[in-house]
């Protein structure tokens, strides 16, 4: 409980009791973390993946207090401001979709869903606040529509827009001043009377930024239909945004896991591909700013970079940035291993072609483990890590089954400088 009221302090100039239906916290649970695992935990017995993190962070001891107790000019939860505390695991959720449409973004046009644009909102209170292009300035009075989904008569909130514009990206952005989470279906219309769904997230615990990405079409009109809510009925939009970012460009992927090369052939370290200036996970047609080989994974965590090079230990850039490590863990006694992926933002680490632990989303310093049964010999390893903004941080770190938790050796990683890595 206490938490309203640290919201409501955030914005002191803001608050005044209306008698709009306010965000209430959501009762003490963990349910939003946890779902990030269980689908894995469902499709592999030889993976256990769990969120540890989200609580293991550098922010932890920090987040309740230093989100809403807020310095006076905080902006929360503003993707694109790369504020300090932008990203604290309380204030940055995820959604699986969010995570695997992320990509470079174009962005065409700009957002057409502004009523400065001729948009229109409808469907739930104060609509006028989905498109007012304000997605930093909301409290729990303030700065976001809200409709009641029990209201069987209300079928979303929707945007019109003057006439349909090719759009192939929408995002919005789900009230996220405590730990709720939302499910949701989103529609876009060509006319705004025939809808097509384009995210079923009506078994997924949503929170914050929602990332949506489909072949570019004709859209006239989006409509996001809540679901539910973990704190009560109603669904709150800060924000909603369309772009035409044209076509899905393909992200770059795991290599399956195939013939291994000779060991006299590696050489020292995973080849790392650095990215600069990109906000998800390297495309196809991105092209690394450096690349070399990395034999550790412990870079720590930062915040926002103040200059550009101001990295965290021994990593090359800051900002928006992302990279992928490509090669082989050499292991040279058979045991059942833990591997321990922590990031800010997304990370994924894959293993013999498989994907091992998905770290994936905006979000802070959060930890994933899974954990394999390795042979001794060569294991192909493969993982790739984005930041959006703000902090970042990466580190990878391992447990032999008897042995204690350590980052993971030079020794134990190599590269064959003769693969192809890019298509
Ligand atoms: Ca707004
Ligand atoms: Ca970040």
């Amino acid at each position: 409980m206490g938490e309203l009221l640290n919201v409501s302090d955030a914005e002191p100039n803001d608050v005044h009791s209306g008698e709009e239906e306010q965000p209430v916290p959501a009762e003490e649970s963990s349910a939003g973390k946890a779902s990030v695992s269980s689908g894995k935990d469902a499709r592999s017995l030889k993976k256990i993946v769990m969120v540890l993190g989200a609580l293991c962070v550098i922010l932890a001891g920090a987040s309740a207090v230093k989100l809403f107790g807020g310095t006076s000019n905080a902006s929360p939860a503003a993707p694109a401001e790369h504020g300090a505390e932008a990203e604290t695991p309380a204030s940055k959720g995820t959604s699986p979709a969010q995570a695997s449409t992320a990509h470079k973004k174009k962005q065409r046009g700009g957002n057409y869903f502004l009523a400065s644009r001729g948009a229109k909102a409808s469907g739930c209170d104060r609509p006028e606040t989905m498109i007012d292009g304000n997605s930093t300035e909301y409290d729990g009075n303030n700065g976001y529509s809200s409709y009641d989904m029990n209201n069987k008569q209300l079928q979303g909130c929707v945007v019109t827009l003057p006439k349909p514009v090719e759009i192939s990206r929408i995002r919005f952005l789900l009230w996220d001043k405590d730990e709720r989470s939302y499910t949701y279906q989103a529609f876009v219309s060509p006319d705004g009377k025939t809808w097509k769904m384009i995210e079923d997230a009506s078994k997924k615990e949503c929170k914050s930024w929602q990332d949506i990405h489909f072949n570019p079409q004709p859209v006239q009109a989006v409509r996001i239909k809540g679901l539910t809510s973990t704190a009560n009925s109603y669904l709150h939009i800060v924000e909603i945004e369309g772009y035409d970012d044209g076509p899905v460009i393909p992200l770059r992927k795991a290599p399956k896991d195939g013939a291994l090369p000779a060991v006299a052939d590696l050489h020292p370290g995973l080849w790392a591909e650095y990215y600069d200036d990109i906000e998800g996970y390297p495309t196809i047609e991105d092209k690394p700013l450096l690349e070399r080989p990395e034999t550790k994974f412990d870079f720590g965590s930062m915040p926002p970079p103040q200059a550009p090079g101001q990295g965290l230990k021994g990593w090359p850039m800051g900002g928006s940035c992302a990279a992928i490590f490509s090669g082989y863990l050499k292991i040279d006694k058979q045991d059942l291993y833990t591997f321990f992926l922590v990031s800010d933002d997304g990370s994924k680490l894959y293993i013999d072609g498989e994907l091992l632990i998905d770290n994936d989303g905006m979000h802070g310093m959060t930890e994933l483990w899974g954990q394999l049964d390795l042979s001794p010999g060569l294991h192909r390893v493969w993982m790739c890590y984005f930041n959006a903004g703000g902090p970042m941080g990466l580190q990878l770190h391992y447990k032999p089954k008897a042995d204690d938790r350590k980052a993971i050796p030079p020794e134990m990683v190599f590269h064959n400088p003769a693969e192809k890595r890019r298509p």
